[in-house]
């Protein structure tokens, strides 16, 4: 894979928009497709489509459609479509890719599913986790953390530090890798110092005041 996409990846869904003052909860859909082509025109390299947990939308019909308008964005923006989790909205879309977690999936057999039609993106926060996949061309890319505490996920694995990068890079892990969990702009140029190709944020560009300027601080080592 080209893993230059990973540098600036933003993750997202309308559970995310809920501090910002025009999100509208009878219909947050549009709040985050003004923020994610916000995020498109200032250069992510990669957006995920993550609508999960306690506030996000429930209905699948709601979801798809949302899904497909993010994805139409990103087309516009020649920017990467990635799913969370749903395999078979990422099969249905044509997604070009699809994240998933540890518990979420038998990521061998999802590998064989998916037969190289879209990128495979997988969560380590051990390097145990780390060296199962490896040298498995199945995986295209780890989200290696969370590297510092984070609110954006209810049920986060251990917070893994910068230097856990590092390490991992030490022990021999070659993929490509994301750094994820609790980033602000100004770990980003430790992070690429550590070894990670990029960074992954949700907060820092969902709550900034300057999307632009954000985006743009994430970019510059
Ligand atoms: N996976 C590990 S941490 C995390 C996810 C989806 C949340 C990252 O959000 P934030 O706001 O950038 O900490």
């Amino acid at each position: 894979m080209d893993k230059s996409i990973l540098r600036c990846y933003l993750v997202a869904g309308t559970q995310d928009c809920r501090h910002l003052p025009e999100y509208n909860a009878s219909h947050p859909q549009q709040t985050l497709l003004d923020r994610l082509e916000q995020a498109l025109k200032a250069g992510v390299t990669c957006y995920q489509f993550r609508e999960k947990g306690q506030f996000s939308l429930q209905n699948p019909q709601q979801i798809e459609q949302l899904a497909r308008q993010c994805q139409d964005l990103c087309q516009q923006y020649n920017v990467p479509f990635i799913m969370n989790n749903d395999v078979k909205l990422a099969e249905k879309l044509h997604a070009d890719g699809i994240h998933v977690g540890q518990k979420d999936f038998a990521v061998d057999k999802l590998a064989q599913q998916i037969q190289g039609k879209m990128l495979i993106g997988l969560s380590v926060n051990t390097l145990q986790q780390a060296q199962q996949h490896n040298a498995f061309n199945g995986v295209d890319y780890y989200g290696c953390g969370p590297i510092f505490p984070t609110f954006s996920k209810a049920d986060a694995a251990p917070d893994v530090g910068i230097h856990f990068v590092q390490f991992l890079r030490e022990q021999g892990i070659s993929k490509p890798l994301v750094a994820i969990g609790g980033i602000k702009t100004e770990h980003v140029p430790a992070l690429l110092q550590a070894g990670a190709d990029g960074v992954a944020v949700i907060s820092t560009i969902m709550q900034a005041e300057d999307v632009a300027a954000t985006v743009q601080k994430i970019l510059v080592k």
